[in-house]
């Protein structure tokens, strides 16, 4: 399997032998048009609708995880990583509980799986956008099981589900994933790459084709990061709600919970990352553009 062959697959309303022999060797899956575009246009509306009542109610946390914040191709702020989106918004919290989400628990083998809509960090929506004070345009390698032990439990099973809503082809940057990775032990997990910091493709990576409305789900403990869109401004637009699938007990999180440490870790190596390079590789010259055209006009 490269990049050139990425295997997807069609969703019947049921996890098949097939879909699962494959998600158990590769530790990650890719179905088609799992919703409807229409159904991708409504969900784009409430996760605007739940970003503007942030914005205008200035808030910076939700259940303790703290937001992330930029600027739009239009200048505008934006949320660029929003937590337990569901919780504002009826509709999404409608679609979490809808009974075909559980029929992917399947994938979970043995193991009681739940949404965790309150639990972890809920329901997260990302949107990556290359503008000259975008805050989010890549995510370094990284594994989401050592997150656990940071929460206070030992590492559970858990799924990733993805549910696109932008187009994005392999060539537009994305998500990349090292399928079988999910099998390393426990030194593979924590040292295989530097967490959140490599931002390097492996020769072992795959990326995806994706399609608005199409699911990816990974394996918790799967290797995997965001490349960064070659393109700018809404070219490079990618917006994906990621809902977590989990196991163990019910830990839901409240508006008295803490920031977990991985956050202020994660927060303290993006204010590194900004101060060694302030703009990202592929806004270099755009950035440069603005400043020359600046001097040029004063
Ligand atoms: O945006 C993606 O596709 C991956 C996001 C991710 O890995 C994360 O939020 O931890």
């Amino acid at each position: 399997m490269n990049k050139n062959q990425c295997i997807t697959f069609k969703f019947e309303g049921r996890i098949c032998d097939t879909q699962l022999a494959f998600f158990r060797e590769n530790g990650f899956i890719h179905f088609k048009n799992f919703i409807t575009k229409k159904v991708v246009a409504e969900f784009i509306n409430e996760v605007e609708k739940v970003q503007q009542y942030l914005l205008d109610n200035n808030t910076t946390k939700i259940n303790g995880i703290p937001l992330k914040f930029g600027n739009d191709v239009n200048g505008k702020p934006i949320i660029q990583r929003l937590a337990f989106t569901s919780e504002y918004s009826k509709r999404l919290q409608q679609f979490l509980q809808d009974p075909v989400l559980n029929v992917l628990l399947r994938l979970l083998g043995n193991y009681d799986g739940r949404i965790g809509e309150h639990e972890k960090d809920g329901l997260v929506v990302n949107h990556y956008v290359n503008t000259p004070s975008s805050k989010f345009t890549q995510l370094g390698w990284h594994t989401d099981s050592p997150r656990d032990l940071f929460l206070g439990s030992r590492i559970m099973p858990m799924l990733n589900i993805g549910l696109h809503l932008d187009d994005c082809g392999f060539d537009n940057g994305g998500l990349r994933v090292i399928p079988g990775t999910h099998k390393q032990g426990l030194f593979g997990l924590f040292f295989r790459k530097k967490y959140y910091v490599d931002n390097n493709a492996d020769k072992k990576e795959i990326g995806f084709n994706i399609e608005a409305g199409d699911l990816t789900i990974h394996d918790g403990r799967l290797w995997h990061r965001v490349q960064q869109s070659p393109n700018q401004g809404e070219a490079s637009r990618r917006r994906v709600m990621y809902i977590p699938m989990i196991t163990g007990s019910y830990r839901p999180k409240s508006i008295d919970s803490v920031t977990p440490f991985y956050h202020k870790v994660a927060a303290f190596i993006e204010t590194l990352k900004q101060k060694i390079n302030p703009f990202p590789p592929a806004l270099h010259s755009q950035e440069i553009k603005l400043t020359n055209s600046s001097i040029g006009e004063s």
